[in-house]
C-alpha cells in the first residue's frame, strides 16, 4: 500500500504533460504540406522547417522517402508537429538527421530516420570535421523555463553513429558525461518525453558513450520519460540513458518495451589485446612499487576511451593496486544526482543480453529510489539483471511482482542503500535462477549506516539464493 500511494504523483504528472501538448498544438500558427521528396527547395520538408518554419508539417502518403545530405534544422522556439505517413528520412552522410536547435516542443509521428549505418569501433563516426551524427536532437536553450515536451509516436531511428535520440539541457552538449561524474550547467526547464512505438536499432555504434536515447538534464527541473511498445536494441552504449543532475527528479515508466543486446561498442574481442597483462594487481606497501613501474593508460587502441584505468596509492605514494577494465554498457541506465528522487515503474518489459547490467539505477545525494517491476524480466546480461544503488540521505523502496532474473553474469536483483535511510523491498510471485555462480546470487539486499532494512519474499522461487547485509528477511 505504501508503494501504491507513492506512485500516485506520477500519473498526475503524465496527465499534465499530455494536457500541455494538446494546448501547444491548438496554438500552432503555420501549416505546411510537403509536396515533393526533394532535399531542398519549394515544397520540400527542408523548406517547411527551415524557411517557412511551419509549426505543423504534413507529409502526405504519396510522398516517398526523403534523402538528405545535411541536417534538417528547426530553429524557431514555437512547438513543432510533424505528421509523416511512414516515410523514411535518410542520409548517406554522417550528419544529424533532425535538429531542434532552440528547445522547441517536438511532436513527430509515423516517420523513420536512417543514417548511413556500418559504424563500429573500427569504423568510427567521430573522426571527421563535424560531430558524429544523431537521429533526432533537441537542444534546450540555456535560459529555457517550463517543460520541454517531446512526443514520438511510431518513430524509428537506425544506423546513426551517435545517440539515436538526444534531448540535451546541458551546456557541455556531447561532453556532458553521465552519472555522478557528469558536469555542465543547464536551464531551469524540465524535460518530458513520451515514446509510443518507438524503435531505435543499431544506433550509437560509431562513438564512445553514444546511447539509443539519451536525456541530459542539468540545472533545476525533472526528467519524465514514458516508453510504451518500444524497442531499443543493438545500440553501442546504453539502450536508454537518463542523466539528471542538480535539483529535480527522474520519473520513468515503461510498458511492453524491450531493451536488449546493447552496450557492445567497446568490443572486448578487439580491445582485449591492448589491455596489459595482468589487467589488475595489488602490492604490499613494503614492495615500494612506484607508478612508473606499473602499466600506464592504454594508448594506440581503436578507441582508448573504452579502456578504464584506476590506480590506488598508499599515503606514502607507493602503488597499492591498479586495474584496467573495458567499458561496456547497459539496457537502461538512470543516474540521478543532487536533490530529487528516482521513480521507476517497469511493466511487461524485457531486458536481455546487454553487455553490462540490464537495469542500472544510481541515486546520489538527497532523495529516494522508488522502483516497481511488474511482469518484467532480465536474462543473459553480462552483469546484474537489475541493480539499484542509493546513497546519501534517502531510502530504497522496491516492489517486484511476477518478474524474473535469470542467467545473468552478475546477481539477479541487487538493492543497495547507503548512508541515512531505510531499505524496504517486497518480492512476490517472482523467480531467479542461474545468476552468477548461483551462490546466494538471486537477490542481494544491502542496508548500510543509519536505518533499517527489510526484505519480504512471498510465493517466489529464488533458486540461486539470497544474500543479505544489514537487512532482515520478514
Ligand atoms: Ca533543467
Ligand atoms: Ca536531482
Ligand atoms: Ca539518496
Ligand atoms: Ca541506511
Amino acid at each position: 500500500m505504501l508503494l501504491h500511494n507513492r506512485f500516485r504523483p506520477f500519473g498526475a504528472l503524465l496527465a499534465g504533460v499530455i494536457a500541455g501538448l494538446a494546448i501547444n498544438v491548438a496554438y500552432a500558427d503555420g501549416f505546411a504540406v510537403v509536396t515533393n521528396n526533394n532535399d531542398s527547395g519549394s515544397g520540400s520538408l527542408r523548406e517547411a522547417l527551415e524557411v517557412q518554419q511551419a509549426n505543423v508539417v504534413f507529409i502526405p502518403r504519396r510522398i516517398g522517402d526523403i534523402n538528405i545530405t545535411d541536417t534538417l534544422e528547426y530553429s524557431a522556439t514555437s512547438p513543432l508537429v510533424i505528421f509523416g505517413t511512414g516515410q523514411k528520412v535518410s542520409t548517406l552522410h554522417n550528419v544529424t538527421l533532425l535538429a531542434i536547435t532552440q528547445g522547441a516542443d517536438l511532436n513527430v509521428s509515423n516517420l523513420n530516420f536512417a543514417g548511413p549505418g556500418g559504424f563500429s569501433i573500427l569504423n568510427r563516426g567521430d573522426q571527421g570535421s563535424i560531430p558524429a551524427g544523431k537521429g533526432i536532437f533537441v537542444d534546450v536553450r540555456d535560459d529555457q523555463t517550463g517543460t520541454v515536451n517531446v512526443v514520438l509516436n511510431k518513430v524509428s531511428v537506425f544506423g546513426v553513429a551517435n545517440h539515436g535520440i538526444h534531448i540535451s539541457d546541458c551546456s557541455l552538449a556531447d561532453d556532458c558525461g553521465g552519472g555522478s561524474s557528469g558536469g555542465g550547467e543547464g536551464s531551469p526547464a524540465s524535460i518530458a518525453l513520451i515514446c509510443n512505438q518507438c524503435r531505435v536499432e543499431n544506433a550509437g555504434n560509431g562513438k564512445f558513450d553514444a546511447d539509443g536515447l539519451r536525456i541530459d538534464d542539468r540545472g533545476d527541473g525533472d526528467i519524465s520519460a514514458f516508453f510504451k511498445d518500444s524497442t531499443f536494441t543493438h545500440v553501442g552504449a546504453d539502450g536508454v540513458e537518463l542523466d539528471e543532475g542538480n535539483d529535480g527528479s527522474i520519473f520513468l515508466k515503461t510498458v511492453r518495451t524491450d531493451f536488449s543486446d546493447n552496450g557492445g561498442y567497446c568490443d572486448p574481442d578487439i580491445l582485449g589485446p591492448f589491455v596489459p597483462t595482468p589487467d589488475e594487481a595489488e602490492f604490499d606497501e613494503s614492495e615500494m612499487v612506484t607508478v612508473a613501474e606499473i602499466p600506464g593508460p592504454v594508448t594506440g587502441s581503436p578507441d582508448d576511451s573504452c579502456i578504464e584505468y584506476a590506480v590506488d596509492e598508499y599515503d606514502s605514494g607507493f602503488v597499492e593496486a591498479y586495474e584496467f577494465a573495458i567499458d561496456l554498457d547497459d539496457g537502461i541506465d538512470l543516474d540521478e544526482a543532487g536533490e530529487g528522487s528516482l521513480w521507476a515503474s517497469m511493466i511487461n518489459t524485457t531486458i536481455n543480453g546487454n553487455l553490462d547490467e540490464g537495469v542500472d539505477f544510481d541515486e546520489a545525494d538527497a532523495g529516494d529510489i522508488v522502483a516497481s517491476f511488474v511482469r518484467t524480466r532480465a536474462t543473459g546480461n553480462n552483469d546484474d539483471g537489475f541493480k539499484l544503488s542509493e546513497e546519501d540521505g534517502g531510502n530504497v523502496y522496491g516492489d517486484v511482482r511476477r518478474s524474473r532474473a535469470a542467467d545473468n553474469g552478475g546477481k539477479g536483483f541487487v538493492f543497495e542503500e547507503a548512508d541515512d535511510g531505510d531499505l524496504t523491498v517486497s518480492v512476490r510471485g517472482s523467480s531467479t535462477s542461474n545468476n552468477d555462480d548461483s551462490d546466494d546470487t538471486g537477490i542481494e539486499a544491502v542496508q548500510e549506516d543509519d536505518g533499517a532494512g527489510t526484505l519480504r519474499v512471498r510465493s517466489s522461487n529464488i533458486a540461486d539464493g539470497i544474500d543479505l547485509d544489514g537487512v532482515e528477511q520478514i
